[in-house]
Order: C-alpha cells, then sequence, then structure tokens
C-alpha cells in the first residue's frame, strides 16, 4: 500500500518531478506559514543519528542493549554508527543553515554526558556545547530535548522507569545539563514522547528495554511524568530565559461505525493515547477511562505527585504522524480496522493531516491551560533513492503541505501553535525499524555518509528565502 501515488488525493502531477520551476509546496497567500514568527526548523534525536556509541566516555544505553539483541531490531541494525553525526556534526549544521531552516530540535544522550555515579563527562558535554555554540552563532533557535529514550543501561539495570528513583535521577541530569549549558538553549524539553517510553518500552514490548505488561507501563508512564515535573523548576532555576515544556505523541482515533460501542472504542482509542500523557501534565490526574481500558493497572501515585507532574509549562510540543480507525473489540478495549483505499507512507501509516487539526482544536477546547504548541515532529517514511544526484520525494512535499496546511486551520480556529519541526533533517536509525524507513529531508547513503538534499527540503528552503526577503 506505501507510497500508493493512485490514492493521493492531492497527489503532485508528474510535471513537478520533471520541472525545476513547479512549486507544489508553496502555501497559500493568507497562510500564517508566511508570518515571520512562525518557527520553521527541522528535528533529530540522539540515538537516531550520533553514533561513536563507545566513545569518550559514553556508556551504554538501554537502545546499544535492545539493538544487539538479536530479533529486536529490522535487520539487525543498531545505532552504532547511525549518521556519524558525532564527527561530522559541523558540517550538518552547516547544511541546516544552508537550508535556510530556523530551529533546530535536537536531543542530548543521557548517558554521553554523566557517569554511573552523577558526575560530568566532560568529553560529552564539551560535544553539545561545541554544537549548541555553532547554532547560535547560526542565528538558529535550539529546542533541546533531554531525554529521547536512551536511557543509561545501568539505570535500566536498577529497574529503569518502574523504579521511582529513575525520576530522581533525571532531575539530577536536569540540573547538571541546565547548569552547564544555560544561555544556549532556547527551549528545553524534559522527555520525548513519554506514551512510546512507557507503552513500547514496558507495555508492549517493541522497543527498548522490551517489557510486556500493562501494569508496567502505567507505573513507567508515572515516573517519567514525575521526572518531568521534578526537572521543571530545576530547569527555571537554572535557566530563566529560556522555555520549558514537554513533547507528547498524539494519536486521533475514528469510529469505524455509528455505532455507541465504535464511538466508545474510538474515545478510550484517544484516551490511551492522549489523555493519558496530556490529562496529568494539564489537570494534574489520571484518565480514569484509562483503567477502564486496562483494569488495575493503576499506578502507584504518592502525595503530591499530580501536582510536581501539573507543573506549568511555556510549551507542549506535538508529535503527530497519522490515525488510527477502530472498533469496539467486544470487551472494554478497541481493535484497528484498518481502512482500504486510503493513502500510507512506507511505515503503513495513514496520511491523515485532518487528525492533526481536529485533535489541536480539541486539546484547546479540553484544556483551558493549553500552553502555546509546537509541532515538534511531523513527517513520512518513503523509500527515497538517489538518481542522477538528485531525490525526487514527491509524496513527501504533498504529505507536508497538506500537514502545514492543517496546522494553519488550526491557527485560524484559535489554537496558538508556534513553530513546525519537520521529522526529520536526515534520514537515520528508525529505532525497530532500523536504516530501511527514510524519514529525513536530506537523504544519508550510509555506506558512504554522503547527504543529499530531497526536493523537499529544497522546497521548504526555497519558501523560507522568499518568507526573509518579503518586507
Ligand atoms: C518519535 C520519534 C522519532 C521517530 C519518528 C518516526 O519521537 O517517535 O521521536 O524518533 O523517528 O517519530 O517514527
Amino acid at each position: 500500500m506505501a507510497n500508493d501515488a493512485s490514492a493521493v488525493s492531492d497527489a503532485p502531477s508528474s510535471a513537478v518531478s520533471n520541472s525545476p520551476l513547479a512549486d507544489p509546496f508553496s502555501p497559500p497567500a493568507d497562510s500564517s506559514l508566511w508570518r515571520k514568527n512562525f518557527l520553521l526548523g527541522a528535528a533529530t534525536a540522539s540515538y537516531q543519528i550520533e553514533g561513536a556509541v563507545d566513545e569518550d566516555g559514553r556508556l551504554p544505553s538501554i537502545w546499544d542493549t535492545f539493538s544487539a539483541t538479536p530479533g529486536k531490531v529490522l535487520a539487525g541494525d543498531t545505532g552504532a554508527v547511525a549518521c556519524d553525526h558525532y564527527h561530522r556534526w559541523e558540517a550538518d549544521i552547516d547544511m541546516l543553515a544552508s537550508l535556510g531552516l530556523e530551529g533546530y530540535r535536537l536531543s542530548i544522550a543521557w548517558p554521553r554526558v554523566m557517569d554511573a555515579a552523577g558526575r560530568p563527562n566532560r568529553k560529552g558535554l564539551d560535544f553539545y556545547k561545541r554544537l549548541l555554540n555553532r547554532l547560535k552563532e547560526k542565528g538558529i533557535t535550539s529546542f533541546v530535548t533531554l531525554y529521547h529514550w536512551d536511557l543509561p543501561q545501568h539505570l535500566e539495570d536498577r529497574g529503569g522507569w518502574l523504579n521511582r528513583d529513575t525520576a530522581y535521577r533525571f532531575a539530577d541530569y536536569a540540573d547538571l545539563m541546565s547548569r552547564e549549558l544555560a544561555g544556549t538553549v532556547d527551549a528545553w524539553a524534559t522527555l520525548n514522547e513519554p506514551w512510546c517510553s512507557a507503552y513500547l518500552g514496558y507495555g508492549n514490548g517493541h522497543h527498548a528495554p522490551g517489557l510486556a505488561n500493562d501494569r508496567f507501563a502505567t507505573q513507567a508512564m508515572h515516573h517519567l511524568l514525575l521526572a518531568h515535573g521534578l526537572a521543571i523548576p530545576v530547569l527555571r532555576g537554572n535557566d530563566p530565559a529560556s522555555q520549558k515544556g514537554i513533547v507528547a505523541n498524539i494519536g486521533r482515533g475514528t469510529a469505524n461505525s455509528d455505532s455507541a460501542a465504535d464511538q466508545r472504542a474510538a474515545h478510550l482509542f484517544e484516551v490511551q493515547h492522549n489523555a493519558w500523557i496530556l490529562d496529568p501534565l494539564l489537570k494534574g490526574e489520571y484518565p480514569q477511562d484509562l483503567f477502564e481500558l486496562w483494569p488495575g493497572t493503576e499506578p502507584l501515585v504518592l502525595d503530591g505527585d499530580m501536582q510536581t507532574i501539573a507543573a506549568p509549562l511555556d510549551f507542549l510540543g506535538i508529535n503527530y504522524y497519522f490515525r488510527t480507525n477502530v472498533a469496539s473489540d467486544g470487551a472494554h478495549g478497541f481493535r484497528d480496522v484498518p481502512l482500504e483505499g486510503v493513502e500510507r507512507t512506507q511505515m503503513g501509516w495513514e496520511v491523515y493531516p485532518d487528525g492533526l487539526r481536529d485533535l489541536l482544536t480539541g486539546f484547546k477546547k479540553t484544556y483551558r491551560n493549553l500552553p502555546p504548541v509546537y509541532i515538534t515532529e511531523n513527517g513520512m517514511a518513503s523509500d527515497d533513492k538517489v538518481i542522477d544526484g538528485h531525490v525526487d520525494d514527491a509524496q513527501r512535499i504533498s504529505f507536508l503541505k497538506r500537514h502545514l496546511a492543517a496546522v494553519d486551520q488550526a491557527i485560524k480556529a484559535g489554537v496558538d501553535v508556534r513553530g513546525y519541526f519537520l521529522w526529520s533533517l536526515m534520514d537515520n536509525f528508525e529505532w525497530a525499524f532500523g536504516y530501511e524507513r527514510r524519514f529525513g529531508v536530506v537523504h544519508v547513503d550510509y555506506s558512504t555518509q554522503k547527504r543529499t538534499v530531497k526536493r523537499s527540503a529544497e522546497l521548504v528552503a526555497k519558501f523560507l528565502k522568499e518568507r526573509k526577503a518579503r518586507v
């Protein structure tokens, strides 16, 4: 199904790929994307691009362990080399700047900057200092995520996110990083996608550390959110000028029929994907419906935890990729009912831009204290090939255009969305799918590490240049 162009309603015409003049990306004249203060950038994550996993004192992470375990990652791929960004960062930042991207969202590898006793690792810290200083010199706004899934293995050995103590170790790590990097970071995000860490890592075992138990998932989530809540005041104290927030992945669930049971199933899907994270952050409570879906999985919550978790945020990062069509499973849950004849990506994910708009406008209604939003990830994988030195990623161009239009619609409906980061700057290690799935707007040839700017990135760059030139 992937890349089935016949199913693309807004498919770029074939003239697009043949004509360098055609511009299928440019937003309409009334789009809020033309506002110069709407930040447009690209995102990456440490384990997915850095490589150099045992250099300069970096300790093993749960993803080193998991990807080295046979059968866990497609083709046995690991992040040992990835995009070799640890050595090629200068050229990569030049590339980012040459595309005119105004923001860069990166993550710090916790096992690179702290040893098992909590002492700083200077060499690892210096890597990020150099990188952040370079971004500053180039005038690129930096969004730094503290935890994008690469938990130090020594913490997992003591229970990982099932151990409450890990939340306190995270606050120590946030303290060290914000003391060391204050002044070079524009925005701090504590966690990336706690849903994936908790559910894929501890609930179904598809991600590191590979445990599979619903009770583990809810407890891991509680400790992740506690870690976030403990870190926020620490970041505020050490680096008052920066913004502080968190990044959540969200999912649109639609009902397969009008029946009450299917409508309820779609509701439960969104509770499990969205309210499980957003309710504790923005309302200070877990949604009770979650425990209808997973009876008996209430996490152990100590006095004061929910107030800690609900610490006010300067921004909420939203990662959006696709929707899931569901029906009742006949009991107290939902089951996926994949739709036929819809456009899908290389991941098999349905392309559904309206989901982004609908979720954003829905959150604005549900959460009166919804902070300003950044779309911290959006993008798609395609089986991109370099042909005669070029990569024509027509589906991605169409995808980005339609999702940016959905963001514009949400802004016009009153949601305060301040920026958008493409996932990803370059092709990289796509977790359990290894290197097969290419999400980048820049192609990476893993045998030579050659970067080739895809057509999508050229068009984004062209738009940014035009926007900048406007008076
Ligand atoms: C994510 C991830 C990225 C993935 C992307 C595509 O936050 O899920 O941050 O690391 O690569 O989402 O699956």
